[in-house]
């Protein structure tokens, strides 16, 4: 190689190291723009001190519908759906989990997170990371695997003032709060070693439903921890409203970060009457929450029509009962 010629590239790489972090630096400083979110007692606020609500929507399995993580999806939900929030739903053990696959399916995974944390931050979303356990009921079962993933996400996102982290989806299989309470104990503590200040969200008993019994004893020493509900309207109705009401009362910060108003298999009859009922009971709250799922899965759970090809840019007609449901209470 000549001399110019090692001169000039080595003139293009530092243009593109410098293009680069300018780059990098503008996605962080549009998260900045999304005021960093707080706990204050049981309700979610902003650094003012006003209560903050969230709504929005989950995806399905990031590695079932890859095809709905992009740009125009996410800025299209916010600007036409009117949601602040999406989530990004990871299982750990179904479908090419995270912990099942092998290292090429982890990369993928993790390459969907980066880009959906990219499309939230630039459609001005909040954004949940969820480690979705499922068939894998007791979060202990790849605890070790937790704790690498979420030292790699706060690493790569302390600045980011819209990211969350839900680090547990819905123990259940008989897994009792001592159990879930010292997983969370140990993934609160990774996560808070990098970031000091993200909220954490965290999985409760018998498919996040038992929010009374964590709120006998929920974590200590930390800031900005929530504990999570779950609730399928067709199935779950006034008594698990109680448990919320009583976990409230004892001072628990819930959010909803999944729920639909189908039957729990994530199918069935939808019953909007009940459907109705939570949301206004959530909204009097201020309980955030986040809808289960954006795909065109045939299952009446998916907010978009099963026969559906579109990946973005949905109109009334794209959506299934349970999109147009969902998306006319929203606006
Ligand atoms: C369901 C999906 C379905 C998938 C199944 C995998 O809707 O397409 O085959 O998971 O086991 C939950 C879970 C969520 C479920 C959903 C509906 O968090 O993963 O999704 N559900 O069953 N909790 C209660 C209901």
């Amino acid at each position: 190689m000549t001399k110019r010629k090692k001169y000039r590239n080595r003139a293009a790489a530092m243009l593109l190291v410098f293009l680069m972090a300018a780059a990098l630096g503008g996605i962080k400083a549009e998260a900045a723009k999304l005021p960093a979110l707080q706990v204050k007692g049981t309700k979610l606020v902003n650094a003012k001190g006003k209560t903050v609500q969230l709504k929005g929507v989950s995806t399905h399995g990031l590695s079932w519908f890859p095809q709905y993580v992009n740009q125009k999806a996410f800025t299209g939900m916010k600007k036409n759906w009117k949601i602040n929030v999406v989530r990004l739903a990871m299982y750990t053990a179904e479908y090419n989990g995270y912990c099942t696959g092998d290292d090429q399916n982890r990369k993928n995974l993790e390459k969907l997170i980066d880009n959906g944390v990219r499309y939230a931050t630039k459609a001005g979303l909040y954004v949940i990371i969820d480690w979705h356990i499922l068939s894998d009921g007791n979060p202990k079962t790849y605890q070790k695997q937790a704790v690498s993933f979420f030292k790699k996400m706060a690493k790569k996102y302390k600045g980011y003032s819209n990211v969350l982290y839900e680090i547990c989806n819905e123990p259940n299989g008989g897994t009792g709060w001592s159990t879930i309470r010292s997983y969370a104990n140990k993934i609160v503590k990774t996560i808070r070693k990098y970031d000091k200040k993200a909220v954490i969200l965290i999985g409760t008993p018998t498919w996040s439903q038992d929010v009374d019994t964590a709120a006998k004893n929920p974590l200590k020493g930390y800031s900005n921890l929530m504990y999570t509900l779950h609730f399928y309207a067709g199935t779950h109705g006034q008594s698990l409203r109680d448990k919320a009401s009583a976990a409230l009362k004892a001072g628990l910060p819930l959010f909803v970060s999944e729920f639909g108003i189908s039957d729990a298999s994530g199918n069935g009859k939808l019953d909007k009457t009940e459907g109705k009922k939570w949301l206004d009971f959530l909204d009097k709250n201020k309980i955030s929450y986040v809808a289960w799922n954006l795909s065109n899965k045939g299952e009446s759970s998916a907010l978009l029509k099963a026969s559906g090809q579109k990946t973005s840019g949905w109109k009334k007609s794209d959506l299934s009962s349970w999109g147009k449901w969902y998306t006319a209470r929203l606006s």
